[in-house]
């Protein structure tokens, strides 16, 4: 018993200093929305997160929005046959019944253009994903450390390559 007692204070405590959060709304269930500090100079981020479909109905990610951004875009990364790293806005994000769909460096991504001021490490901000059977979702954006920093995204690097205007 007092093992059990001792195990649950310990998950208490990881709950308290989570880092990562989440959001639920029906059968969607969002992952740690976060965009990796860009550099202060930075036009553009990414924005990253799991998204779980626990229905039985297929659903859709259609966009996005934040005000910490001119214009948000759903967007796909991919390596060309030149091995260039492009990547091009995509209509909706496919999130099948029972499924995950990972938003990760080198795949889909939220694309910020223009961002209106600099984004750092530890901020939460507003932001709404757009579903088409869940509808509108607000989330927070937790800023995280940038990456290649110990961010824990791994090696990926999503900042060799334009993010355009
Ligand atoms: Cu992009």
């Amino acid at each position: 018993m007092t093992r059990l007692l001792t195990l649950a204070a310990a998950a208490l405590m990881l709950a308290g200093s989570a880092i990562a959060h989440e959001v639920t709304a029906g059968d969607i269930q969002i992952i740690h929305p976060h965009i990796p500090q860009p550099a202060a100079s930075a036009k553009a981020a990414g924005g990253f997160m799991a998204i779980v479909n626990n229905g039985t109905e297929a659903d859709r990610l259609l966009g996005a929005e934040s005000d910490i951004a001119m214009k948000v875009e759903v967007h796909e990364s991919k390596v060309d046959a030149n091995g260039v790293g492009t990547m091009e806005h995509v209509d909706f994000i496919e999130i099948p019944a029972g499924g995950t769909v990972n938003l990760e460096h080198g795949g889909y991504h939220i694309m910020f253009m223009g961002l209106k001021g600099t984004l750092t490490e530890g901020e939460m901000h507003k932001g709404v994903l757009v579903f088409e059977r869940a509808g509108r979702v607000e989330i927070e954006f937790q800023i995280d450390p940038p990456v290649g920093m110990g961010g824990g995204h791994g090696a990926m690097d999503h900042s060799g390559h334009s993010h355009g205007g």
